[in-house]
């Protein structure tokens, strides 16, 4: 996808989906959210740190990370979390670890003895060295460095990779504004000869998460010190949202990565093996890939272009009421217990049609043939795509099935799926999807909320999501706001009260069909400590 494509896309699905993940409890009314894009990034927090190169690399580069061999960490990686560490950002930690496993083959686990590692410690502002020291090193995620993009950018620096406008062929690509940078801080802006850093034959990367923002080390607050070539991509150099796509080349490429930890399929069925499905032969019905028409667009592409764009399509206009159609993947090796499911579906027939998610697993002699119905959707009649989630708990092998069944007699339309993506990842504990977004903005004044149904989390507390669109506060007329509150439950009279020491996470979930390209929105924070 391009990139201008996927940063649009992007923007415009900003808000659209809130994902909320509380890994153990909600935060309590109220609670001030963070304020998005309007948080600092690495620079402003490093202001004042006289001992970093680049604004957050910890020594200055004489030896060649990036083509030095030596320098290149074996995985899983060792680490430490220090009781230096605020809660929220051993949260995030281990937040930027998983998308380090969902998208490359860098993996981590707790230090036990090895003479090399990274320690994770409070110290003074976000830094990192580059590459591998083989003595055991210190990251730091200090006060306000807690967010899982930053947390991605210095792992990236530990793993052996500079800022992207120090590439050799950056005055290709940006311009940096010498009279505007601040007196002493020119260093920050040395460019590497290509004897030094490889580009890995990828192109100049403005979206990359190791580039800087446009005001980095200005003098005067509203100059910038750099700016790109192509003028579209200032407002985008700098983003703090997640691995671009070249970010994630570069990564594997490196490490020569074959295969991702946690990612076992995905599907958008535009290709006709439909990701080796199968039909199964002892139902009354088949699923048809089917492309897209102006009354029934898939998914991935949305009806933008013509004639492509598949999806999966039961018919539930004809034959008896409960005649089903199975259809199944192919056979899935689970690394982890826990799965989680996600895909895309239209039921566009009379409510009461069902889609119904089942696995079929590894007898115990080796035939995948034992079924577990998992999870059943019943169509509302209302004909929007809708997401969902749904939790697999499976260790051995198996296949994951989507069964169709028309409802009753007088059904009339179909069952539409596409976007699946199985990933060997939690679920998250609410999803809401705001349908009609943009009319929301139009129709809702300032300080307004809009609430999600309430959910409850892995432990039983009750939560829920508020959305302001047009935002809280005046004086950020131009931001959404989120915020968490707690629902009355059934387990209230149970629960610990109040519910100190939760991290809740909250996700604008970017929609790319391929899970590792998504560049979504991400922000954490913890309840109050005692
Ligand atoms: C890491 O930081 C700790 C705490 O400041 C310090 O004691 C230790 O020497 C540092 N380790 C390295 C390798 O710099
Ligand atoms: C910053 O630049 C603006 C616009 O050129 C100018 O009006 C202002 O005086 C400058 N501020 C400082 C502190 O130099
Ligand atoms: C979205 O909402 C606006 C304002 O309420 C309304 O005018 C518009 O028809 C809606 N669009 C769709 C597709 O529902
Ligand atoms: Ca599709
Ligand atoms: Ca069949
Ligand atoms: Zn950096």
């Amino acid at each position: 996808m391009g990139s201008e494509a996927s940063l649009k896309k992007n923007a415009v699905l900003i808000g659209v989906f809130i994902i909320l993940k509380v890994q153990a409890a909600p935060t309590l009314t109220d609670d001030e959210a963070d304020a998005g894009e309007l948080r600092d990034d690495i620079l402003e927090i490093n202001r004042e740190l006289k001992h970093l190169f680049e604004g957050d690399i910890a020594v200055k580069p004489q030896r060649n990370a990036i083509l030095d061999k030596t320098r290149r960490w074996k995985f899983p990686i060792p680490y430490i979390l220090t009781d230096s560490l605020d809660l929220n950002a051993k949260g995030v930690i281990l937040q930027a670890f998983e998308e380090y496993r969902l998208r490359s083959c860098v993996d981590f686990k707790p230090y036990n003895g090895e003479s090399t590692y990274i320690s994770f410690v409070k110290l003074s502002g976000c830094w990192s060295y580059v590459g591998d020291d083989r003595t055991g090193q210190n990251v730091s995620i200090g006060a306000r460095c807690d967010t899982k993009a930053i947390v991605e950018h210095e792992l990236l620096h530990a793993l052996g990779f500079y800022h992207e406008q120090s590439r050799s062929d950056r005055d290709d690509y940006v311009k940096i504004w010498w009279d505007e940078i601040e007196e002493g801080k020119q260093h920050n802006f040395n460019k590497y000869e290509d004897d030094f850093i490889t580009d890995l034959n990828t192109p100049y990367d403005y979206e990359s998460i190791m580039h800087y923002r446009p005001l980095s080390f200005n003098k005067n607050e509203s100059i910038p010190t750099i700016t790109t070539t192509i003028p579209y991509f200032n407002d985008v150099i700098g983003q703090r949202l997640d691995f671009s796509e070249v970010d994630i080349t570069r990564l594997n490429r490196m490490y020569a990565c074959a295969e991702t930890h946690t990612l076992l399929d995905q599907c958008t069925f535009e290709l006709i093996n439909i990701c080796g499905m199968i039909q199964n032969e002892m139902d009354n019905a088949d699923w048809v890939q089917t492309r897209s028409s102006p009354s029934d667009e898939d998914h991935t592409l949305g009806g933008h272009c013509r004639d492509s764009g598949y999806f999966m399509r039961f018919d539930t206009s004809s034959g008896a009421a409960g005649n089903s159609g199975l259809l199944e993947s192919r056979i899935l090796y689970p690394k982890r217990g826990e799965q989680c499911l996600q895909f895309f579906y239209r039921m566009t027939g009379a409510a009461g049609d069902k889609l119904v998610i089942w696995i079929r697993s590894d007898d115990g002699t080796g035939a995948v043939n034992t079924f577990k119905k998992i999870h059943t959707i019943i169509g509302e009649g209302d004909d929007a795509w809708k997401i969902a989630h749904v939790t697999l708990k499976t260790s051995k092998k198996f296949r994951y099935l989507f069964q169709g069944i028309r409802g009753s007699a007088s059904s009339s339309g179909a069952i539409l799926i596409d976007d699946i993506t199985l990933t060997e990842t939690v679920c998250p504990s609410l999803v809401w999807q705001i349908h009609n977004f943009t009319g929301l903005l139009t129709t809702t004044p300032l300080g307004t909320p809009v609430k999600s149904k309430c959910a409850y989390n892995s432990e039983g507390y009750s939560f829920g999501v508020s959305v302001y669109p047009t935002g809280r506060h005046s004086d950020y007329p131009d931001y959404v706001g989120i915020a968490l509150h707690l629902c009355s439950g059934e387990n209230d009279g149970v629960m610990q009260w109040p519910a100190k020491n939760r991290q809740a996470t909250i996700v604008a979930l970017d929609q790319d069909p391929d899970v590792t390209l998504r560049m979504s929105s991400t922000r954490s924070f913890t309840t109050g400590r005692q």
